[in-house]
């Protein structure tokens, strides 16, 4: 928890090793579907206006409050306004998070575009894509990124993912034949993508689905933001444990279990959540922030979106901290087998190779 704090630069960011800040709660896009645009800009936009008519009572109370009218009444009204004013006021995600493999970029450009016309300076939100597994190659980077770029129409991305690390031939089956997954030249390809940065065409670089074994291998190469799968079923010590000893920052990804292991069901996360009278994701995803990771929820429903967003000015206690860490039956859920493993030419012959036998 130390450490965590360590790196947070308030509540509501972390601090990469650029320096640049990445905000601790974005929006997930994968399977979002065809109405991704609008989960978007009501993500970055609706949420921050939902409150706008708390903020009109609050200013209202303030005037009032400043003329010594209705004093009685004021203590009460501004203390739940403050707190409206201070858990959500800023409560527009700014973070999104998107791939070229999600198939969706041109509906988040949409919606960014769209909140962008609404107000929102490009400044203050951060975008990350991921470059896929046929773009593993150097001179495919840029043409990659570029791609990307023109879908989001934007002409800069916050944060540019390798989202796994093997190469995969263009029109690669899933699972792989044989001839299937190439091989990937990780030191030429990071060389690329970090001439993105010098251009300015990304403000940083990072990796997704990285074993130990391989961040190590990168490790001589920079400052490297990772993205893994954690969650209280699946909480990734070893590489979160490997990041932290080298001051890298975390995103957490499928932080609520992704939906094929869903943890809002989970008995132990309903409780603590009744308890704290919050919800079974709002509890995962503070249980995300508290354990120093940014964040990354999915949810294509504007009510959901919103629930996911009011995790400030709260804490889970530490026993129930600890109670969530203590959920047993770790598993991954995206083991990358689909993806990546032939069981009879391989290069990778199971799923635990794949993560370079470290689970
Ligand atoms: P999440 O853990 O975010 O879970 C999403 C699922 O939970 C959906 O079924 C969603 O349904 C549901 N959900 C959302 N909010 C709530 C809530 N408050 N209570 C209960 N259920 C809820 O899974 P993802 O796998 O989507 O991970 C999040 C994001 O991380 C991805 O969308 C993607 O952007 C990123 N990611 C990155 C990867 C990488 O390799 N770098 C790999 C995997 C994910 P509904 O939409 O109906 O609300
Ligand atoms: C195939 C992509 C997994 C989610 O990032
Ligand atoms: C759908 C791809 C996830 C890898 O296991």
């Amino acid at each position: 928890m130390a450490s965590a704090k360590a790196m947070a630069q308030d509540e509501h960011h972390f601090v990469l090793k650029s320096g640049h800040a990445i905000p601790a709660v974005g929006l997930g896009t994968w399977r979002a579907g065809s109405d991704t645009a609008h989960s978007v800009q009501t993500a970055i936009t609706e949420v921050y206006s939902a409150y706008l008519p708390y903020l009109a009572i609050y200013m209202r109370r303030s005037v009032q409050h400043t003329n010594q009218v209705a004093m009685a009444s004021k203590p009460i009204l501004s203390v739940f306004a403050n707190n409206l004013i201070v858990n959500h006021l800023q409560a527009g995600y700014r973070h999104v998070d998107t791939a070229a493999q999600y198939g969706i970029e041109q509906e988040v450009g949409k919606g960014l575009k769209a909140a962008m016309e609404a107000g929102i300076n490009r400044k203050d939100l951060f975008v990350t894509s991921k470059i896929w597994c046929t773009n593993l190659a150097p001179e495919r980077v840029r043409p990659a990124l570029k791609n990307t770029l023109k879908d989001l129409q934007l002409d800069y991305i916050d944060l540019y993912l390798i989202h796994w690390p093997f190469r995969l031939k263009d029109g690669a089956h899933q699972p792989p034949e044989a001839g299937e997954v190439l091989e990937f030249d990780m030191e030429a390809v990071w060389r690329e993508m970090e001439r993105l940065v010098t251009d300015g065409l990304v403000k940083d670089i990072g990796v997704c689905n990285f074993s130990v074994t391989k961040l190590n291998r990168l490790l001589q190469s920079a400052n490297i933001p990772p993205a893994m799968e954690m969650h209280p079923g699946w909480k990734n010590n070893k590489i979160f444990e490997a990041c932290k000893k080298h001051g890298i920052h975390v995103t957490a990804y499928s932080p609520l279990g992704s939906s094929e292991k869903n943890l809002a069901h989970d008995p132990v996360v309903e409780k603590i959540a009744n308890k704290l009278n919050k919800t079974p994701g709002q509890v995962l995803i503070k249980w995300a922030l508290q354990r120093g990771t940014s964040v990354i929820p999915k949810s294509t429903k504007d009510e959901r979106i919103k629930e996911n967003m009011q995790v400030f000015g709260w804490e889970i206690p530490e026993e129930d901290f600890q109670v969530l860490c203590g959920i047993k039956d770790e598993k991954r859920v995206l083991t990358g087998e689909e993806l990546f493993v032939n069981k009879t030419h391989g290069p990778y012959k199971s799923a635990s190779e794949v993560w370079d036998n470290e689970d």
